[in-house]
C-alpha cells in the first residue's frame, strides 16, 4: 500500500474541498479546503472593518516588507487582531491538532497595489521556532483565487519534512512531481495548509485586493506557542521568536549580520 507517493495524493485531490474537515485526507495531502467554514455575515464584519483600515491607514502608501512585501507589517485594529480568538476556527483546530490548542502567529498577507507581486516556492516551518505539527489557517476577507494571486499548494510535498534551508525550492531537483491546486477562495471558505507543505503565488492580474488572514495553531506543548486558544498548556517551557539571534553563539543570520556590517 502506497504511503505518502504522489499517486496516493493525487487520488485524494476531490476529498480535500469539502463543507466537512477530513483529518485523514488532511494528513496525507497536507492542504485541505472547508468550504463555509465561517458566516458570511460574521466575515463581512471582518471585510468593513479592514475597508475603513485602509482607507484610514493604508491606502495612501504603507510600510512595505522588502523581504516578504504580502507579509503586512502595520497593526491591526482590536477586531482584526482577534480573529485568532474565533470559536468556528478553533472548533477546526480541535479537529486538527486535539484538545489542546495554542497560537503561533496571527498576520495578514495582502496583494493590493503595492504588493501584487509572486511569491516563490516554499515552505514555512524554515522561518518558525519550536515543533513541526503547526498549520496556517488562510481566511479570506476578499475573493482569493487564479485571478488575484490566490496560493498555489504541492500536495503531499510536506512528507518530505524540513528540507535543511530557507529560501525558493527546485521542484525539478526532486524525483517525485507532485499535483498542484490553486483553490479558488470566498469569504466564509477556510483552506488549512501544513507548514511544510510547499506553497507559492502568482501575480494579481485582475487588481482584486487580495486580503487573507494567516493564523498559525499548533498543539499547546509547543513551547514557541504566544498564547493558549483551547484546552490546557501541555508545556512548561517557552522560546519567543524575537530571541533567535540569542540562542545561538555563532549561526548563520549571525554571519549574514557580521558580513553586512563589514560591506557597509
Ligand atoms: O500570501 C501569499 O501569497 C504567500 C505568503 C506566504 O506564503 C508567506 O508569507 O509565507
Ligand atoms: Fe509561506
Amino acid at each position: 500500500m502506497a504511503h505518502n507517493s504522489p499517486e496516493l495524493v493525487r487520488g485524494l485531490i476531490d476529498k480535500l474541498d469539502s463543507t466537512k474537515f477530513n483529518k485523514e485526507v488532511f494528513d496525507k495531502t497536507g492542504l485541505f479546503v472547508i468550504r463555509n467554514a465561517l458566516p458570511k455575515e460574521l466575515v463581512s464584519e471582518w471585510k468593513k472593518e479592514w475597508d475603513e483600515f485602509y482607507e484610514k491607514s493604508l491606502a495612501n502608501g504603507r510600510n512595505v516588507n522588502v523581504n516578504n512585501p504580502v507579509d503586512l507589517k502595520e497593526e491591526l485594529p482590536e477586531k482584526l487582531a482577534k480573529i485568532y480568538k474565533n470559536d468556528f476556527l478553533l472548533d477546526v483546530a480541535e479537529q486538527v491538532f486535539g484538545k489542546d490548542v495554542a497560537l503561533l502567529n496571527h498576520r495578514f498577507v495582502i496583494k493590493d497595489k503595492f504588493s501584487p507581486g509572486e511569491v516563490f516556492l516554499h515552505h514555512d516551518y524554515c522561518y518558525h521556532i519550536g515543533n513541526p505539527n503547526k498549520a496556517s489557517f488562510f481566511v479570506p476577507l476578499s475573493y482569493a483565487g487564479k485571478k488575484n494571486g490566490g496560493l498555489t499548494y504541492y500536495l503531499g510535498t510536506h512528507k518530505y519534512g524540513y528540507l535543511g534551508d530557507a529560501g525558493e525550492i527546485d521542484p525539478d531537483h526532486f524525483k517525485e512531481q507532485w499535483p498542484q491546486v490553486t483553490p479558488e477562495l470566498e469569504p466564509g471558505d477556510l483552506a488549512i495548509m501544513n507548514s511544510v507543505l510547499w506553497h507559492k503565488s502568482g501575480i494579481n492580474e485582475a487588481g482584486i485586493d487580495r486580503i487573507v488572514a494567516d493564523i498559525i495553531y499548533q498543539p499547546a506543548d509547543d513551547p514557541s506557542s504566544k498564547e493558549l486558544l483551547r484546552g490546557q498548556w501541555q508545556t512548561d517551557i517557552f522560546i519567543q521568536h524575537k530571541d533567535i539571534v540569542k540562542f545561538f553563539k555563532t549561526s548563520r543570520v549571525k554571519k549574514i549580520i557580521e558580513l553586512k556590517e563589514k560591506v557597509k
